[in-house]
């Protein structure tokens, strides 16, 4: 099978370009991202990230599948910013069950200044002082607070761009495309690693997921750590009743993430629980090396650590932290 010319040199990929990968057959995608991957990586290990949320809900954004969102009423209540022991705490039991990435998430709009931005300088220091790679997802972010936690030892930042520009003004409308790529940017400039993908089953079209997926790829340098989520649905959000995207258009969209940004690293992220170990084995073999480990993301739950170490046993494959 001829691997695809996808793009002019000097030329940015187009959304076309993307969808043509998409609509591939589906074994013939995953026989080329597999290829892909093994020429980059080491398709035995899995990189292991750990989430804590360290300021749930009352956000006033209004991301339409999120349980943080202060607009909806979800079971997710608003809590105060957890104090720096109890995230330390977190954190050394996230090492001790093999993780090497550690990613602190708040419910914010955007990261203001003050003294709840300085406690989490104050946590970055001290994940970091673990010896763990840092990641947090506070919102947006200009260039001083990105260069404040560079500073203070933070790898990597989440900023999701979510879905593809055209379908985005469904899923929210308090935050614009570009703001995002904004605190993507101020990212980049402070010399931090992006992490940065998007959530699948939104209701978007395979061509929406192209574009997601050609601007992703566009970003220059491309992200280094790309998630995909797939939608957990919430009761009280407005996507809360959405019925769950077919498993074959996610290994589709891991597979193409895979084949252009060759040297990413890419995450199963949200919605595990309800992907079955087959289609997961699939999505590892297509390209996904990283997972979320814990038996909570930030506010809904993620596969039991006995579980994802059974499925990796069966697999064949490790934690890169045990290699
Ligand atoms: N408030 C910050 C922000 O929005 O940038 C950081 C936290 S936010 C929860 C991080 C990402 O989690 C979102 O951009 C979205 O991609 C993902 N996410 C949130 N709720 C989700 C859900 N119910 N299902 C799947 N992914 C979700
Ligand atoms: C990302 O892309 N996925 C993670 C992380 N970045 C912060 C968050 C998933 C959240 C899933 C919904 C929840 O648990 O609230
Ligand atoms: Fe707020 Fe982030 Fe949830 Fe949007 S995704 S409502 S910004 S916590």
């Amino acid at each position: 099978m001829p691997s695809t010319r996808l793009k002019a040199p000097g030329q940015p990929l187009t959304q076309g370009a993307v969808l043509e990968l998409l609509d591939r057959p589906l074994l013939d995608l995953v026989f080329e991202a597999a290829s892909v991957h093994r020429r980059h990586h080491d398709p035995r290990r899995i990189q292991f990230s750990q989430l804590l949320s360290i300021k749930t809900g009352g956000c006033s954004e209004d991301c339409a599948y999120c349980s943080q969102s202060a607009r909806y009423s979800t079971p997710t209540d608003e809590k105060r910013l957890k104090p720096l022991k109890e995230v330390l705490e977190s954190a050394r039991a996230a090492k001790e069950r093999g993780a090497d990435r550690f990613c602190m998430g708040a419910a914010w709009r955007e990261a203001e200044d003050g003294e709840e931005f300085e406690s989490v300088l104050e946590m970055v220091r001290g994940v970091k002082a673990l010896g763990l790679e840092t990641c947090a997802t506070l919102g947006m972010l200009n260039k001083e607070q990105a260069q404040e936690l560079r500073d203070a030892g933070l790898d990597y930042y989440n900023h999701n761009l979510d879905t593809g520009r055209s379908f985005y003004g469904k899923i929210i409308t308090t935050r614009s495309y570009d703001e995002r790529l904004a605190t993507l940017e101020a990212v980049r400039s402070a010399g931090m690693s992006v992490c940065c993908g998007g959530i699948l089953g939104l209701g978007e079209s395979r061509e929406v997921r192209a574009e997601l997926l050609s601007e992703l790829a566009n970003l220059d340098p491309h992200p280094e750590s790309v998630p995909i989520n797939a939608l957990v649905p919430v009761e009280g959000t407005p996507l809360g009743g959405r019925p769950p995207l077919d498993w074959s258009e996610w290994v589709r969209a891991i597979a193409t993430a895979r084949i252009l940004m060759p040297s990413a690293v890419i995450r199963l992220s949200a919605g595990r629980t309800e992907l079955t170990e087959e289609a997961q084995a699939l999505a590892f073999l297509a390209g996904a090396n990283s997972v979320f480990v814990g038996d909570e993301l930030l506010t809904t739950p993620n596969p039991e650590l006995s579980v994802d170490t059974l499925l990796l046993t069966k697999l064949g494959l490790e934690a890169v932290s045990r290699a």
